[in-house]
């Protein structure tokens, strides 16, 4: 799954690593599930960084390259890869700050930036050799749908399918899926297909994985991940297979199980592998983003499948210290930033239990980092502050509240919705409509140079790149 060694004594390549080595480039992974805020996330902190060295640098407080001067400036570079599309950072800044302020479109392929991000040293020896230097940062986007792939590529045709299975003898997915499963038990899986059955079973169970991942369910662990989000093989046989119950006797390839046997290991090998070893296979820092919100608004199902689909997916990368070497021997996370995204959907007082909760989500995660040498943290931040803290009278008492545009209104409300809490919800706790955590329209800017409002996006910063300046 590393790069061969041989493909790194090109000469762009041994550039690249020693840049990587010598602490000049930072590729930073921004993961997270579908909608969970990672284009968001990446449009406000390019935003943040291209005006950090303008006037505006009270914006960026805990960033302390920012706040102490030393920033020389920050420009969007041509990105390394030429054959991947660019991060399209000027329509989502526009769509962001224009009259009408909107959510940036969700993404369906990847792109990528690099920043160059030049600034004073104040190291004692470069401070006099090199007292300019740059730092490349490098980020990549893509849908959230694709990083459910990464665990496929460590389970065969049959783990794959066995896990499947096994998750649809649980609520809400034993229902959802009946038409897909009621189907497979009608074909004879050792007998060559008949008719489009292979298409059908593959349309029936494409359709299960959507209504999985409707809002009324908001299920996260969905594999294939291209078959929710297809990008660029909408329609390609490839994408044609299901999981289907163990064979116990002998099979062909011609067989409907060997021909989703090989379409299985054929999606493995040209799409998943592909997409790991080209964009996740080397990266020295990481921030993991969660909409715990979102998942304690639609309930126990949704948020159990949340924080497995999360777990699932951070074992697929590699973390621990990188030495001088590791240009030779493979990069290393050894920064891992766990984050509770659009913290202005709670109140400011509820920013320590989200992130407490957030740690009782992912501590076996988290653990496994620190055990391997990794420093973690993990923090509530929002990318793109919509809300203002307010206070209301309830009943003689004045609680706190939050203000901002809802999606489906045009003025602003003020509401309490609802405290987040520190340990995780037994299954008898959840109640309908315990929690009430709204979608805020994008604020109105008056002035964009000013820097988009956020909540500890410098103290990311200053986590994920701090120590590189
Ligand atoms: N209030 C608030 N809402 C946010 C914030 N970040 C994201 N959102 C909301 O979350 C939605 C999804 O954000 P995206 O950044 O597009 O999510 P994504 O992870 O890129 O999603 P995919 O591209 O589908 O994987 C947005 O359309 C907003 O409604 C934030 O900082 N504050
Ligand atoms: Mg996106």
């Amino acid at each position: 799954m590393k790069t061969g060694l041989f493909s790194r004594f090109i000469p762009r390549q041994l550039d690249e690593n020693l840049n990587r080595s010598l602490d000049r480039q930072v590729k930073l992974a921004v993961t997270g599930l579908s909608r969970s805020g990672k284009t968001v996330f990446i449009t406000s902190l390019v935003h943040q960084l291209l005006h950090a060295s303008e006037a505006n640098v009270s914006q960026l407080p805990f960033f302390r390259i920012a706040h102490n001067g030393r920033l020389r400036g920050v420009k969007a570079m041509q990105q390394p890869d030429l054959h991947i599309p660019a991060f399209r950072y000027d329509q989502a800044i526009a769509q962001l700050c224009s009259q009408t302020p909107a959510w940036p479109t969700p993404t369906s392929g990847i792109s990528e930036i690099r920043l160059a991000i030049r600034y004073r040293s104040d190291n004692l020896f470069f401070k006099h050799v090199a007292p300019i230097s740059t730092l490349y940062l490098d980020i990549v986007d893509y849908p959230g749908e694709w990083l459910l792939d990464l665990p496929l590529l460590s389970w065969s045709y049959e783990q794959w399918s066995q896990h499947t299975l096994e998750a649809c003898q649980y609520e809400p997915r034993q229902s959802l899926s009946q038409e897909w499963q009621a189907f497979i038990r009608t074909l004879a899986l050792d007998k060559a297909p008949t008719g489009d059955s292979i298409r059908q079973a593959s349309a029936l169970y494409t359709a299960f994985l959507h209504r999985c991942k409707s809002p009324e369910y908001g299920l996260n662990g969905l594999q294939p991940g291209r078959f929710t989000m297809p990008g660029d093989l909408e329609g390609a046989p490839l994408l044609e297979f299901c999981p289907l119950p163990p064979l116990s006797g002998r099979y062909t390839d011609n067989s409907v199980y060997g021909v989703m046997r090989k379409r299985y290991d054929s999606y493995k090998e040209h799409v998943v592998k592909k997409f790991y070893n080209e964009h996740f296979s080397s990266f020295d820092r990481q921030v993991v983003l969660i909409d715990i919100l979102r998942a304690l608004n639609i309930g126990n199902a949704a948020f159990e499948d949340t924080r497995s689909a999360i777990n699932m997916i951070l074992n697929s990368f590699h973390y621990g210290k990188s030495g001088l070497l590791s240009w030779l021997w493979g990069f290393k996370i050894d920064r891992l930033l766990f984050a509770a995204t659009k913290a202005d959907h709670a109140t400011p007082e509820q920013l320590p239990n989200m992130e407490k909760f957030l740690q009782n989500m992912l501590a076996k995660s988290q653990q496994h980092a620190t055990f391997e040498g990794v420093e973690t943290q993990t923090m509530a931040l929002a990318s793109v502050k919509c809300t203002q803290a307010a206070e209301a009278n309830y009943q003689g008492r004045k609680i706190p509240c939050i203000k901002g545009v809802p999606m489906s209104g045009q003025q602003a409300v003020a509401l309490f919705p609802g405290e987040v809490p520190i340990e995780m919800p037994m299954a008898e706790d959840w109640s309908k409509d315990r929690f009430q955590f709204m979608e805020f329209k994008p604020p109105r800017l008056a002035n964009v140079h000013g820097g988009l409002p956020h909540i500890r996006l410098d103290r990311a910063l200053e986590f994920l790149l701090g120590d590189k300046f």
